[in-house]
């Protein structure tokens, strides 16, 4: 680096979304540290403070997407509707903020661009686009796993006239779409959520559709205020629920096997979940859909009964059915109105899988069969580069000068999701090799938290200045989370979660499939062990293994 620290402070988070409020607020407030965040964004709220586009909302319900560490803050806070929207979680994550007086240690536009192991000193020397330089005993991630745009490099892209817009990226006064002729290129959750508001408004939408989608009705519309009071009464039980279930989310996991009723029960079954819509669908129809193939069958053929039924034109219909990967393989999507939206007379659906886009012209998308389709705005509903993209962006060097990315040249090691061989006192919220993105993310996010803030409690109780993950545990842990991924249907898609969206990214499975609640107990045991798997130390002493 060029120059020496100019502070020293216990720890330096990066992000000032849920993971990194929640931290801060943990380490500054709940134990005393002097702690300094940076944030890109000019304000609080991570992922709700980039994805602005239309029709934008999380998927899990809204008396579960917030924290729970602070009981108060859950019984006052009033959630409108049954799922959040993207303005309403940036109030709660802006409410949060002034609260508890997150600010005033957040340093806003400010990237990190480098973050370097000290061996001599143990500790974390870090700069960012702004000239900082200071260095840290604790470093820690919060910079969130869908966070580096994709914008595909097609031909001639940046010839474009028009406008154009990544999901990820959207402008903060928003886009009119009057009367305009709009591509959304991208048919994934943004894109869903996206295309049946851009529709009511642009002159015609054409959307490019690479992979066509299974996705099940939310079912959205305003919370009823009964439901939420009896939640309000119940909070901690059904939190604590979530905690122990799979996808972090408080519903009554289905126990019997698709295959063990006969049809017309099993249509029935399935046509109750269509109805109740979101989630429960996956989690609460059969236990054995991601699991076994013949069982998938039956709910991916029910979908397509459905696309088929919605979708006046039958042509149109056969190109939005999904035949190449089961249902559930590629992350599963929640929509208001996506299939009856090609029912309208100004959509027109474009499989690019079959006749893919060869350039991006001044006027608009030429296809490889020589169609042109003029456009005043290109929506890129591309996604991400999920998972390692955001890490790999940063200069983080561990001992010996050994970098980040370099080590994950062939996908993502870590141990627990949350601390990586060779580069000590570096904790990752939410990192690869944790549940993260298979789960509603601010129950894995606290979960986080709290271990790390247990690890960091132990350290400075015990006098200890280094903690490490140990190199053999992590390639247990990695071998463990492939072997589990190998059981599912995750594997039968090219996915994000694959890497499969990027291309040259190495095909890896990256996040941890066995559900939070197994997660959990698997964390907690590493702790009451005595940290197994880490190495712990003095800067004076050598490295204690406390691996078996
Ligand atoms: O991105 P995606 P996303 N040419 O990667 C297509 C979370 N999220 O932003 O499937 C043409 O899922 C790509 O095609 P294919 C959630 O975890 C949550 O929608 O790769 N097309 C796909 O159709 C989600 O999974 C919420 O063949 C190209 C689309 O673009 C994750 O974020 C809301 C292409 C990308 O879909 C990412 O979702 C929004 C190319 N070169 C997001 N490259 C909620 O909670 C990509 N595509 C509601």
């Amino acid at each position: 680096m060029a120059s020496s620290p100019t502070r020293e402070l216990d720890a330096v988070v990066l992000g000032a979304g849920f993971a990194g409020l929640h931290t801060n607020y943990a380490l500054r407030d709940q134990m005393g540290l002097d702690v300094q965040v940076y944030e890109a964004g000019d304000g609080v709220g991570g992922t709700w403070y980039w994805n602005r586009y239309p029709g934008a909302r999380c998927d899990s319900e809204s008396y579960m997407y917030c924290f729970s560490f602070n009981k108060e803050l859950m019984q006052q806070w009033e959630w409108s509707g049954k799922y959040p929207e993207q303005p309403e979680i940036l109030r709660y994550l802006n409410h949060v903020a002034d609260r508890f007086d997150l600010r005033r240690n957040i340093q806003f536009n400010t990237r990190v661009t480098a973050a370097h192991w000290n061996d001599e000193t143990a500790r974390w020397e870090i700069e960012t686009d702004q000239g900082d330089r200071v260095s840290a005993k604790y470093l820690i991630t919060g910079i969130g796993c869908l966070s580096s745009a994709n914008v595909p490099n097609i031909t001639g892209r940046d010839t474009f006239a028009g406008q154009s817009y990544h999901t990820g990226a959207w402008p903060h006064e928003g886009v009119d779409f009057s009367g305009k002729r709009v591509g959304v290129i991208g048919t994934g959750s943004s894109g869903v959520q996206s295309i049946p508001v851009i529709a009511q408004t642009a002159g015609h939408l054409t959307v490019f559709q690479r992979t066509p989608q299974y996705t099940i009705p939310a079912r959205h519309g305003n919370v009823d205020k009964a439901f939420l009071d009896e939640v309000k009464k119940n909070y901690d039980e059904i939190y604590e629920k979530a905690r122990q279930s799979t996808g972090g989310l408080p519903y009554d996991a289905a126990e019997r096997s698709a295959l063990e009723v006969t049809d017309e029960e099993r249509t029935a079954v399935y046509e109750d979940a269509w109805n109740q819509g979101g989630f429960k669908f996956l989690f609460g129809s059969f236990s054995d859909i991601s699991l076994d193939r013949r069982a998938n069958d039956t709910a991916s053929e029910f979908i397509r009964a459905k696309i088929r039924e919605i979708v006046k034109d039958p042509d149109v219909a056969e190109k939005l059915v999904p035949v190449d990967h089961p249902f559930s393989s590629k992350r599963p999507l929640i929509d208001t109105n996506y299939f009856d939206t090609y029912n309208r007379d100004n959509v027109t659906l474009v499989d690019i899988r079959h006749n893919p886009i060869a350039e991006i012209n001044p006027t608009g998308i030429k296809l490889e069969d020589g169609a042109q389709h003029d456009l005043d705005i290109i929506v890129f509903a591309t996604g991400f580069d999920a998972m390692t993209g955001t890490f790999n962006k940063i200069d983080i060097q561990g001992k010996g000068g050994e970098k980040l990315r370099d080590k994950w040249a062939a996908g993502p090691l870590t141990y627990l999701g949350v601390s990586v061989a060779g580069y000590p006192n570096l904790f990752m919220i939410t990192g690869p090799g944790s549940p993260s993105v298979l789960s509603n993310m601010p129950v894995s996010i606290e979960q986080h938290v709290e271990w790390i803030t247990g690890a960091i409690k132990h350290m400075e109780a015990n006098g200890l200045d280094v903690m490490e993950a140990d190199a053999q545990a992590e390639v247990e842990w990695v071998d463990h989370v492939n072997e589990l991924a190998s059981q599912t249907m995750f594997m039968l898609a090219d996915s994000w979660y694959l890497g499969a969206n990027i291309p040259g990214k190495p095909r890896v499975f990256m996040p941890y499939p066995g559900g939070v609640g197994a997660y959990r107990e698997k964390c907690d045991e590493v702790t009451a062990a005595g940290y197994e798997g880490f190495h712990l130390s003095t800067s004076q002493e050598p490295a204690t293994a406390t691996a078996d």
